[in-house]
């Protein structure tokens, strides 16, 4: 093992009844000593199953966070964590949690602000199925020549950063739902310095446990949300922080 990162991080996971999923998602982080604080915070989003218990025996930190949605959650993990680096992924296995360690060394070695992973290029057999390649092909494309931004998988959810990107208010991002995603995406590479930001290929893996996604509902919300974005208009969302 190389020298111990001088960093607090904090991996943040948004979850919903995902107890098929969540103790595994949590052990695939190692946890050796190879920075020098890490916690899990898990962002809950009323669970009816054993998430939040499981969670909390892996020693997470749990909030429950009553607004439904994916966004909604990550605005509210991203105003609770205490790491200066923070960490985030599905609670599903997809993911290489094994990763962790050596995204958050390149973000400090190459002096880096933000990272976001791609899963297409390393996309393990029966991870996507032919549908959800279409749409994430058909998302990605639309978000590249909107925004000309330079980014192959706009609908990732795994990022590696410095929490105080979000001193810039612009770097914020405001959607409560999977549209986050994008958006997220879209304000770093418009807001930081694009020499700060990096998009990283990474295994991304087979689901464990059911997914609750609606395929077509939500690739309609990504698209209709990207064109609202580039044209400067704003649905209703709800604020950054853990209350409103
Ligand atoms: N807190 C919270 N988490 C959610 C919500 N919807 C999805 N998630 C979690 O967000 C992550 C991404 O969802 P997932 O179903 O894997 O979407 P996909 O990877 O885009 O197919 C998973 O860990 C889900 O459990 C929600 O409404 N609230
Ligand atoms: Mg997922």
């Amino acid at each position: 093992m190389g020298k111990v990162l001088p960093v607090h991080v904090t991996v943040v996971i948004p979850t919903r009844n995902e107890e098929e999923a969540i103790v595994d998602t949590i052990r695939s982080v190692p946890n050796d000593g190879w920075c020098e604080k890490l916690d899990f915070l898990i962002i809950d989003g009323n669970s009816s199953d054993k998430t939040r218990e499981l969670a909390e025996g892996e020693g997470a930190d749990v909030y429950l966070e009553k607004r439904r949605g994916y966004g909604r959650a990550y605005k509210t993990g991203f105003s609770m964590a205490s790491g200066e680096i923070i960490v985030t992924m599905d609670a599903d296995c997809t993911y290489p949690g094994e990763e962790v360690p050596n995204l958050v060394r390149r973000l400090i070695d190459d002096n880096l602000e933000w990272i976001t992973c791609d899963r297409l290029a390393k996309a393990e057999e029966g991870a996507m199925s032919g549908m959800h390649k279409f749409g994430n092909w058909t998302l990605a494309t639309t978000a590249r020549l909107l925004f000309w931004y330079g980014i192959k998988d706009s609908q990732s959810g795994m990022w590696v950063f410095r929490k105080s990107i979000f001193d810039n208010e612009n770097v914020r991002p405001k959607h409560d739902g999977m549209p986050l995603s994008q958006e997220f995406k879209i304000r770093a590479r418009r807001y930081l310095k694009k020499d700060k930001t990096l998009e990283i290929s990474v295994p991304y893996r087979v689901r464990v446990g059911p997914a609750e996604i609606n395929t077509w509902g939500d690739g309609l919300l990504n698209l209709r949300s990207l064109f609202w974005l580039r044209f400067g208009i704003f649905g209703k969302s709800t604020k950054w922080g853990k209350e409103d």
